[in-house]
């Protein structure tokens, strides 16, 4: 049986209290997750405050660059093993985690140590009463101690994407994975241990979130800022821990996506794309569309070709080269998610696909699989429509103005992405600036380009990284003042 244990100072550990991990596929054991108490989350936090003044300190920035890369070229060179231990988490297709997922990981860190290296200053040239002046240019020094608590849906590259920029810009981190994707986090341990990255610059505690290793870390008076992703109420519980020393905090959190397709959108186009953002990683992905608009004179064909589209998803085993659909993530995901699922039907919604639990062969019948599903028909007070479901799911509705579909793809207390499908430019520049949202894809969904800003507006975050981005969050920027 495979063993998830903590990684503290450089060191796995075992504490005397651990859960049980089950494949998503399956439902059978995959292996003991040990659960940091107090004490453990304690020893973790030392470290990592330890490693602030250590030899982590001493490197020059050129240093850590090489390091950073290092950590990217072993990423790669483990390749596999990455791929084999978050498929076994999370039960997503193979080419998935091969052409999405793991690759982001690498990424991460590659991206930000070019950051690092071209770090942009500010200068100012200040006028006094004497006629001398003074120079005044800012510094960015390293936050502290990070807590990065991490959510189930896509691990690695969540992970990475917090870790990467984190490290590149002097921190420590103690990183706590989802109770349900314990594997890629500790790899990663063990890539840090080969590169040579040192002892307590990356921490691992596993455990759960409240009165586990998630408080434990979020109130730690020794973590300097935490950066979570997660749900909105997770967020909320966090803030109010991270009042406690006035901590800073980054949140990525939940969403209620609009699609808005236009009729003179390339439709083909549009309907492969919206395979992917309803359906990739079983709907659970933060991006992915749970509300479609689709211009009035082409709903029917809309709706009828994404149905389709759906019906040809093929669940099974993720190494499977046939499988397109994975399973939810757990038993009691799809709880939640089949709860939708009736509460649609009860809410007056045509079910135009799916709907319900699929059968399966035996060997998958213990699994968390669901029907891709869509609805038509519901009105948007509907709870289907406002609370994000987190599954292979989604509402399409009509509309027949433009000054319409703003309106409805705003109505929402989420605020993460939009997708907008339209030939004409003019109105995808018109309608991108209206959209109440951090991140706005227009002919595309998901395409990203590390440099740029990501966020969520509204109750989809606070904050945002990406880039130079990132460092307003992993560095204090101070002013320096030199009268001349
Ligand atoms: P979650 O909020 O349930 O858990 C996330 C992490 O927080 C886990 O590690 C959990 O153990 C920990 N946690 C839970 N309660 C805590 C507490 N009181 N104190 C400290 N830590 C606590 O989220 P999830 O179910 O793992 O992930 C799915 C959610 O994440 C969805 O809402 C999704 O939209 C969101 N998400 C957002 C983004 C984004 O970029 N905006 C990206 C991925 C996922
Ligand atoms: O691409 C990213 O950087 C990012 N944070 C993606 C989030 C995906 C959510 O499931």
């Amino acid at each position: 049986m495979k063993e998830f244990q903590h990684f503290i100072n450089g060191q796995f550990c075992r504490s005397d209290q651990y859960f049980e991990k089950l494949s998503p596929v399956n439902n059978s054991l995959i292996g003991r997750v040990y659960e940091a108490r107090q004490g453990e989350v304690d020893a973790a936090v030392g470290a990592a405050e330890a490693a602030l003044k250590g030899p982590w300190a001493m490197m020059s920035v050129d240093e850590r660059v090489t390091i950073l890369n290092a950590v990217a070229d072993e990423i790669s060179r483990r390749f596999d093993d990455f791929v084999a231990a978050e498929m076994a988490d999370t039960g997503q297709p193979e080419s998935v985690m091969k052409h999405v997922f793991i690759p982001r990981g690498a990424a991460n860190f590659r991206v930000f140590a070019n950051v690092i290296k071209n770090v942009p200053g500010e200068t100012f040239v200040t006028e006094t009463p004497d006629g001398m002046g003074a120079i005044n240019y800012s510094l960015r020094k390293p936050k502290g101690v990070i807590g990065v608590v991490c959510p189930w849906n896509a691990p690695f590259l969540l992970m990475t994407w917090k870790v990467a920029p984190a490290l590149a810009c002097g921190n420590t981190v103690v990183v706590k994975p989802s109770e349900e994707a314990p594997a890629t986090a500790t790899l990663l341990g063990e890539v840090m241990e080969a590169v040579g990255v040192p002892k307590g610059v990356y921490n691992v505690v596993h455990g759960g979130g409240k009165n586990s290793a998630g408080e434990f870390i979020t109130s730690h008076p020794k973590v300097d800022a935490i950066t979570f992703t997660g749900e909105s109420e997770t967020g909320t519980a966090i803030m109010r821990a991270a009042a406690l020393g006035l901590r800073d905090v980054s949140f990525e959190l939940g969403g209620k996506n609009a699609g808005i397709v236009f009729a003179d959108c390339d439709f083909d186009k549009a309907i492969d794309s919206f395979v992917r953002s309803v359906f990739l990683s079983c709907g659970q992905v933060c991006l992915g569309t749970e509300r479609v608009y689709v211009e009035r004179p082409i709903f029917d064909k809309f709706v009828q070709a994404l149905a389709d589209r759906a019906k040809t998803l093929k669940p099974g085993a993720p190494d499977d080269p046939a499988t397109t659909l994975g399973p939810l993530i757990s038993r009691e995901h799809r709880e939640k998610v089949v709860s939708y699922y009736k509460k649609a039907v009860a809410e007056g919604a045509t079910v135009v696909t799916g709907g319900g639990v699929p059968n399966m062969p035996d060997e998958f019948a213990e699994g968390s699989w669901v029907e891709p599903t869509i609805w038509t028909g519901l009105v948007e007070t509907s709870a289907v429509v406002r609370e994000e479901i987190f599954g292979p799911c989604c509402h399409i509705a009509p509309f027949d103005s433009e000054d319409e579909v703003v309106e409805l793809a705003n109505n929402t207390d989420y605020g993460l992405s939009t997708t907008i499908w339209t030939r004409d430019l003019s109105r995808a520049h018109r309608v991108a600036a209206k959209v109440d949202v951090g991140i706005t894809w227009v002919n595309s969904w998901f395409l990203r380009d590390l440099r740029t800003p990501f966020g969520g507006s509204k109750h989809s975050g606070i904050g945002r990284e990406g880039g130079v981005h990132s460092l307003e969050f992993y560095t204090e920027l101070r002013n320096v003042c030199v009268k001349l």
